[in-house]
């Protein structure tokens, strides 16, 4: 089973992954990472920050001419900000004492990590916090996850997202929606991802995408932030992955667990996800077909799971973000250190994370796609997993 770990704070020197269970034989070079990194930094609303990241995952381990070895994985990719701003970090890290003139923050931001993380850990400054519950974190995320991708894509199954709103911009109706993500699965998950980068905002529909950047170009002048709604498609998934025996089989569960666990998520859905509690019966489920060769559905509402199991139809998967809680216009808080209401302090941030989210969110479901497939087809390496594909 592939597992992997992130270590790293978001201006601290460098993060570092290491990936492990991945078969021996699969092919893997930098540049395969190097496209869904470059992805994830693209997108209009993004910050400051991201004009001068430029992440690279520099493959350490576990690699041997272009190809893996079946030993774990370990990435490292740096972060410029080490050096552009100083943050107390490169002074306090290998000192055991606290540095004199650091100045520690103690205005926490309401929806943040800041204030429970604080009291949890008895930090008396959310400095550490801040640098860990970073979303900077997932930049080794997608790269540990573009291991599982290239895993998923040398046999056939590919993954790709788009944006359907921010903030209250979006398709005018559930209707329409339904009617754009039908379309798409024909065209396979690779060459959905590959239209939505044409947009800065990751949107397929060119008007909407215009409206989209006013709407962000308004939340910015107003000091505030947006989130939204994206849309991930899976294609090319056999039947079969997951199971309805145990709770913790099920791949919807796990699905919904890797999108929830990535940073400002607040809602996922799988096909017609709250819709269908909206709906009878007879207009929710898909009708079985068979067309001489196959079981198929004749509809995909159910988003290409059924009883926990990929029913062979592509995975349509929604996921809701929350706007940033970095603000420059303030909420109301209360110093940690004198207990006096104020003002939140502003720190530089996104305006909106969404259209670069949905890199994040594509990634972190490969490492369960790829473990459930591994789980049905699984061997110690590629070859050998191969064989087991072809009998099916
Ligand atoms: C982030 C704050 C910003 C973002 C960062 C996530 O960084 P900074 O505080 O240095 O301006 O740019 O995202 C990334 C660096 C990234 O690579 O995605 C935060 O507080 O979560």
């Amino acid at each position: 089973m592939i597992r992997y770990l992130t270590a790293g704070e978001s201006h601290g020197p460098a993060l570092t992954g290491i990936v492990e269970g991945v078969p021996a034989g699969l092919p893997l070079t930098e540049d395969h990472l190097a496209e869904h990194l470059a992805r994830r930094q693209e997108g209009y609303g993004r910050g400051g920050r991201m004009a001068f990241e430029k992440d690279i995952a520099t493959i350490n381990s576990g690699v041997r001419f272009g190809k893996t070895m079946g030993g774990p994985i370990s990435l490292y990719m740096a972060n410029r900000a080490f050096q552009k701003d100083d943050a107390g970090w490169p002074v306090v890290m290998n000192k055991e004492i606290e540095a004199d003139g650091i100045e520690k923050i103690t205005l926490p931001r309401p929806g943040h990590a800041d204030l429970v993380g604080a009291q949890k850990y008895r930090f008396d400054d959310i400095r550490p916090v801040i640098e860990r519950s970073s979303a900077r974190e997932t930049a080794m995320r997608v790269a540990c996850c573009g291991i599982a991708r290239q895993f998923l894509k040398h046999f056939g199954i590919e993954i790709g997202g788009h944006v359907i709103q921010i903030g209250e911009v979006g398709y005018s109706s559930w209707d329409e929606v339904r009617k754009v993500s039908d379309t798409l699965v024909q065209r396979g998950a690779e060459e959905v991802y590959k239209a939505a980068d044409q947009s800065d905002v990751r949107c397929l529909d060119d008007a909407l995408s215009a409206q989209m950047r006013d709407e962000i170009k308004k939340q910015r002048k107003a000091g505030s932030s947006l989130g939204g709604i994206y849309e991930i498609i899976v294609t090319g998934v056999p039947v079969g992955l997951g199971s309805y025996t145990h709770w913790d089989n099920k791949l919807d569960g796990k699905i919904a667990q890797a999108i929830l666990a990535t940073q400002a998520m607040k809602g996922v859905e799988i096909g017609y996800g709250f819709e269908a509690a909206r709906n009878p019966g007879h207009l929710v489920h898909d009708e079985i077909t068979h067309d001489g060769k196959a079981f198929q559905r004749s509809t995909n509402r159910s988003g290409g799971i059924e009883g926990g199991m990929s029913n062979g139809m592509p995975i349509i998967i929604r996921g809701a973000m929350k706007p940033i809680p970095t603000m420059l216009n303030p909420l109301k808080t209360v110093d940690m250190h004198s207990l006096e209401v104020t003002n939140t302090r502003y720190e530089r941030s996104d305006v909106c994370a969404l259209p670069r989210a949905v890199v994040v969110a594509e990634s972190v479901i490969a490492p369960v796609l790829a473990n459930a497939f591994l789980e049905k087809f699984g061997g110690d390496s590629i070859s050998e997993i191969e064989e087991k594909f072809k009998q099916l």
